[in-house]
Parts: structure tokens; sequence; C-alpha cells
């Protein structure tokens, strides 16, 4: 199986770090994001909206973070059923994380990641401080969510990570460069710090020294 990656990409590290958790073997592919690659026909062919990941697994052409991670867990047998158990009172929770971080908490960071951190790097100028504080608001309302499940337990849906703790905790790759305001929320950090500990989440760090 081949996935089309670039080693930033923090929707790319979600399936990275499923298929390191259940020892599936991927051909990584490098897209140059910063070359515009994505945006070429060869790479809109295999997903129109021009970005990563794609998973290709003979026919199968499958852009989107959390199809491939749920694919990657469907194709793997019991290994994939630790991640993501079987059964639609099972998958309901994890799909309702899997959703929730792609529409709020991935987007709050992500802004905060675009105005604090890339715009530096692509020589787009200085934060706009209307936008970083109106990143700032939606991160503070999902965190205090997160912090108020995680209270309660040491992962959120199960007792061990399941694919909700790895498409939550992924985009956190940037907590320091966004400049996240993580300071209060002691039971997100204390989860975050048990997903650093993670094999799967140490083998894909792209900043480790
Ligand atoms: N909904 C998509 C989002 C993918 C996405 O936004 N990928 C970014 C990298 S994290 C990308 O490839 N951006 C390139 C671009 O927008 O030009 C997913 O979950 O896979």
């Amino acid at each position: 199986m081949k996935l089309y990656h670039h080693p930033l990409s923090s929707n790319a590290r979600k399936p990275l770090m499923v298929a390191s958790a259940l020892g599936v073997e991927l051909e990584l592919h490098n897209v140059a994001l910063e070359k515009g690659e994505q945006k070429r026909a060869e790479f809109l062919a295999l997903n129109p909206s021009g970005a990563v990941p794609v998973l290709v697994d003979g026919d199968l052409v499958l852009p989107e973070s959390n199809a491939i991670m749920v694919y990657l867990c469907e194709i793997a047998g019991e290994k994939g059923e630790v991640l993501y158990p079987r059964g639609a009172k099972a998958h309901a929770p994890i799909l309702r994380w899997l959703f929730w971080a792609s529409n709020h908490m991935g987007p709050a960071i992500a802004g905060l990641n675009f105005e604090n951190n890339l715009k530096k790097l692509f020589g787009q100028g200085e934060a706009d401080a209307g936008q970083v504080a109106r990143h700032e608001r939606f991160f503070t309302q999902f965190a205090s969510v997160l912090d108020g499940v995680l209270a309660g337990s040491k992962y959120l849906v199960a007792d061990a990570p399941t694919l909700a703790d790895y498409g939550v905790s992924a985009p956190f790759m940037y907590e320091k460069a966004a400049k996240l305001p993580m300071d209060g929320y002691e039971h997100l950090r204390a989860w975050l710090g048990r997903m650093h500990e993670t094999d799967a989440w140490k083998k894909t760090d792209p900043f480790k020294g």
C-alpha cells in the first residue's frame, strides 16, 4: 500500500500513526507541498481536492485522513479492532470524535498554526492579531471540551488509545510552533503526554532530534 503524504502534515500523520500502531508497512511517497506538487495534474488525478494524505491499495484510491485510518483498521483484522472495535455502538463514539476534530479542533489549530508559524515560514508577513484572537477563542472553547472529558478518563473513548485519540491528537504536533494557549487544561495536557509516549507518536514524530 502506498501513502502519499508530507512529513509536516498533521492530517497525513494520522494514518501514519495508525499504520505504525497496527504494524502495517506503507510505501511512502512524499508530495512536496512547498513546491505545489499537490496541485499538479498527476496528483489531482488521485485527489481532486489537492491535499495529502491519499492511500492507494490496488485499485482503491482513498483521500481523507479519517477514511484512511478507518480503512487501515478494517483490513487489519484483530489488531484493527483494538483501535476501532467492531459494531455500530463501538464505532459511534470514535466517529463522533473524528468528525469533531475535523470540524472544530483541527481548524482552530490550523488557523493558529497558519498565523503564528506558517506565515513566517512562507514569507507571508506577521500574524494578524484579529485572526489569532478569533482562532484562540475557538481553541479555548474546544480545549475545554477535551479537558472536561479527559478529567474522567485516560483516553477519549476507551482505556487505551483508539482512532479517536490518534485523530484528535495529531494536530497538537504544532502545539509549540502554533502557540496554542494550553494553560489551565491539565487533563488535556496529561492525555497529550500519554499520546507522546505511544510508539506510534514517537515513530512518526518529524521533530524528533
Ligand atoms: N480533510 C482532509 C484535509 C487534508 C489537508 O488539508 N491536507 C493538507 C496538509 S495537512 C494539505 O495537503 N494541504 C495542501 C493544500 O491545501 O494546498 C484530510 O483529513 O485528509
